[in-house]
């Protein structure tokens, strides 16, 4: 994409004062900006990258592709854009989604709007003129509200090694991949961390390396893709009932088409468990999780869903000693699932080493290597696949102040706290896409994007034709929600592991349950909201 941004005078720069500013230009940014676009508001959106695409312009390591199907993990806003795009495979890869934003950009005249190379920097609310004025790389602009379409999984993890300035290797972060690549042909490369990123490169890394040498910290469960070119005959049921897909979709619990089992694991025989894990398995994909309906709730019926894949890892790795390391003590999905294409089969290869770092921690990156247990694993590349300061990090790298110059960091030092991931007492005119909170991680992003944005488009729309100037979140509201957030996940397994969904990932980060489970009751939340003029929040005339 050409770099326009430097070539003419800013939107804002010509404009001076905006309705709204939206930070990011990924999915959630750019579906903004349409809908506040086609309202008649002045609207641009600020990115920090040099193309749009958010996750889908940074995350280019080998492997990268969503673990969402393809026709699912796309936008429904627009039926035309729905039976127009072709998708090829089952699940999209990274470089296939990121043309799709393009085109959706193009199609829908965005980019006009949207100032790439910018970097916000702060954002301040004036009680005063009840603006937000919000201050870039590249100059101050003025705007009534502030829009977050900064992702939840954006901000990168990557951990304060001792020594890696030392290192006369190359590194790399899975999440900042280098646009052109890079050849691993030859090299003896090691892989730090074993969640989906690495999952997914793995495999692409060990035939091209000379060596692979994994650091493993927690081992993962992973289910097969089982990828391939998408069925034309799928694809045309999808074509010929769009709306009823959709909304069928929309009903389920992670607002993704899981084909859910209503049956409980523990009230199924053995047989029925085999022959519903069986079937699962052959058909690839994080349906899995939706196997049994007890199978998040219950640590027994987890259990068997957990024996269930320790013993493929077992049939398929084929050191006993390796397959029994990278057997994960976890409840399964408590952690993101992962789905893989050849991830176990690696460990069979000559070429990769498992390093287990799970009982100590990696001592430091050497001139040389990596040494970890005493012993120094020489290296020429090292690739971080250590993920992200996921929901928050993204939000609180920016200096954001509400109202009497409080800053969201200090709002949210003992973890994030919002009324439904989509605004914050104290700031005014502020909502956050899929913020904390909200469905987001645990959901399908994009139907949990669209929802958001129309909500919020919604929102702006009401507040003009009312006459409203600012719209802010009780902390009662805020209180009563966020109690909400933590019941619903406190009656599931999911707060029983060290998970980017509780922040564990990130040394010193509060542990909060930061997802929102459920995203039929979401939705319907949401709406109720609305139909009842925005209770929760308030509403003034005035800033
Ligand atoms: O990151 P992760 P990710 N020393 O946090 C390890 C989405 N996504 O980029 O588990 C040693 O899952 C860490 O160990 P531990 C998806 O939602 C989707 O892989 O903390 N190791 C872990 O093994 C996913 O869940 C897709 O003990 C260290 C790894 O690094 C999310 O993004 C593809 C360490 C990080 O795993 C994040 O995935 C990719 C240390 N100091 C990503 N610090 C698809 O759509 C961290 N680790 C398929």
């Amino acid at each position: 994409m050409p770099d326009r941004a430097r070539a003419k005078p800013s939107e804002s720069e010509r404009l001076g004062e905006l309705d709204v500013l939206i930070v990011g230009a990924g999915f959630a940014g750019l579906y903004m900006l349409h809908r506040l676009r086609s309202a008649g508001l002045e609207a641009i959106a600020y990115e920090a990258g040099s193309g749009i695409g958010g996750t889908w312009f940074w995350n280019r390591y080998p492997g990268a592709r969503c673990d969402i199907e393809s026709i699912e993990y796309s936008y429904q806003f627009s039926e035309e854009l729905q039976r127009d795009w072709e998708w090829s495979e089952r699940y999209a890869t990274q470089p296939e989604i990121l043309r799709y934003v393009e085109h959706v950009a193009e199609r829908f005249d965005l980019l006009p709007h949207v100032e790439l190379n910018t970097r916000v920097n702060s954002a301040t609310f004036d009680e005063t003129t009840g603006r937000w004025s919000v201050e870039t790389d590249r100059g101050v602009v003025s705007a009534q509200f502030c829009i977050m379409a900064t992702g939840c999984l954006s901000s990168m993890n990557t951990p304060d090694f001792k020594g890696l300035d030392s290192f006369k290797g190359s590194w790399f972060h899975t999440g900042r991949w280098p646009h052109e690549g890079v050849d691993f042909t030859d090299q003896r490369v090691g892989m730090i961390g074993t969640g989906s990123s690495a999952i997914q490169s793995i495999p692409l890394i060990a035939q091209e390396a000379s060596h692979l040498t994994v650091f493993q910290r927690t081992a993962s469960y992973s289910v097969p893709a089982h990828n391939g070119p998408l069925d034309p005959e799928r694809v045309r049921e999808f074509k010929a009932d769009i709306a009823g897909f959709r909304e069928r979709n929309s009903q389920l619990p992670f607002g993704a088409g899981f084909k859910l089992n209503l049956a409980k694991a523990l009230e199924s025989t053995s047989e029925q468990r085999q022959s519903e894990y069986d079937e699962r398995w052959a058909t690839g994909g994080l349906g899995f999780v939706a196997a049994f309906s007890d199978l998040l709730i219950d640590r027994e019926a987890n259990d068997t869903a957990a024996e269930f894949l320790l013993q493929k890892i077992r049939e398929t790795v084929k050191d006993a000693a390796v397959a029994e390391l990278l057997s994960p003590d976890l409840v399964v999905g408590c952690k993101r699932l992962c789905v893989d294409t050849g991830y176990f089969e690696t460990f069979n290869r000559p070429n990769v080493t498992l390093v287990d770092v799970s009982k100590a921690p990696i001592e430091e990156i050497t001139r040389n290597g990596i040494r970890a247990n005493g012993e120094e694993y020489e290296l020429d590349a090292i690739v971080f696949a250590t993920g992200f300061d996921a929901m928050t990090g993204a939000l609180l790298s920016i200096d954001i102040r509400g109202r009497g110059g409080m800053t969201l960091r200090e709002k949210w030092a003992e973890g994030p706290r919002t009324y439904l991931g989509l605004g914050v007492a104290g700031f005014p005119n502020f909502f956050t896409i899929t913020g904390p909170g909200s469905p987001s991680v645990l959901s399908n992003m994009i139907p949990s994007i669209e929802q958001h944005v129309n909500w919020i488009a919604d929102c702006v729309e009401y507040m003009r034709e009312h006459d409203y100037a600012c719209i802010e979140a009780t902390e009662e509201a805020q209180d009563a929600w966020v109690a909400h957030v933590n019941e619903v996940a406190n009656g599931t397994l999911f707060p029983t592991c060290n998970s980017w969904y509780l922040g564990a990932n990130v040394p010193g980060k509060p542990r909060v349950f930061m997802p929102y489970l459920g995203f039929p009751p979401y939705v319907q939340k949401c709406n109720e909201v609305a139909e009842k003029g925005y209770e929760g929040f308030s509403l003034d005339s005035a800033g």
